[in-house]
């Protein structure tokens, strides 16, 4: 395996769940499964309720003070926690939570650096509070949503984090050409053939000139973002050209708006 100062490159990932099974199509396929393969990433997992020390390993209970719902046992998350931790011991302890830090690109990138990283996917109405008070590092949250379990924001996370896990991606590809590594919104891709039912490929990309390719695409994320995230403009590097572009885009959105006149809420009166 390829080392760097000394550090393996391979990220280790402990998910602590009920479900198990619901894992194993997302990490057995293309790139996911590739970097498993490659030894890029390694996921394990601590199936919960085997360590439960009831007799019909139950792993949760009804809550105190009333409510619908059930809450999971703090005894066999923390003994799972433990055994996890003993073959990750410097590793990160995270819970999938709406509570916690939104993650971004940013959190994603941070998140493949560290050494391990325990992943608590907590189901029902949640965990009880003693347990993620006394094991977990961190909350994060992939959206302002309630899932019915932490085990699908657990593989979005291990997902976007494994982008930045070197040699993930080909060579050719960088996680940071893409959608919000530059701030702006990815441009658009064509591939064969060059007409598809009246719909031609932008000229530009056919002509082998990588300096217009690059420059159309450039506009291209420009136009994007202005139109589906505004908001992300005012944060984006963005060159003096940069800016250029913007303001001729602005132009022409205003000119393929209709004009007051011409909408017929405006005409008459
Ligand atoms: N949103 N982001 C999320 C989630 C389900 C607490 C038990 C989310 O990361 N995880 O909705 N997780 C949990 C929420 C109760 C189920």
């Amino acid at each position: 395996m390829r080392t760097v100062s000394g550090r393996s490159l391979c990220l280790k990932i402990n998910i602590l769940t009920l479900f198990p099974e619901m894992f194993s199509g997302v990490f057995s396929a293309s790139i996911l499964g590739r970097a498993r393969e490659q030894g890029l990433l390694d996921v394990a997992f601590t199936d919960i309720r085997s360590f439960s020390e009831h007799k019909h390993k139950n792993a949760d209970d009804y809550p105190f003070g009333g409510g619908a719902g059930m809450v999971m046992l703090a005894q066999p998350v923390l003994d799972a926690m433990a055994a996890a931790r003993e073959a990750l011991p410097g590793a990160r302890r995270i819970y999938l939570g709406p509570r916690g830090r939104r993650l971004t690109t940013e959190v994603a990138r941070s998140l493949a650096r560290e050494e391990g990283l325990i992943l608590l996917c907590g189901h029902y109405e949640g965990v009880d509070q003693r347990a993620l008070d006394a094991c977990i590092d961190e909350e994060i949250s992939i959206g302002d949503y309630i899932l019915t379990g932490g085990e699908l924001a657990a593989m979005v996370l291990t997902d976007a984090v494994c982008r930045f896990i070197p040699g993930v991606l080909g060579s050719e590809e960088s996680p940071e050409e893409e959608s919000f590594s530059d701030g702006l919104l990815e441009y658009p891709q064509y591939t064969r053939p060059r007409e598809l039912r009246g719909m031609a490929v932008p000229e530009v990309l056919l002509n082998g000139n990588h300096a217009l390719i690059q420059a159309w695409r450039r506009r291209e994320s420009l136009r994007a973002t202005l139109r589906f995230r505004p908001d992300l403009l005012a944060s984006a590097p963005l060159s003096p050209k940069d800016r250029k572009i913007l303001e001729e885009l602005r132009a022409e959105e205003a000119e393929n708006m209709p004009s007051e006149e011409d909408s017929p809420c405006f005409s008459e009166s």
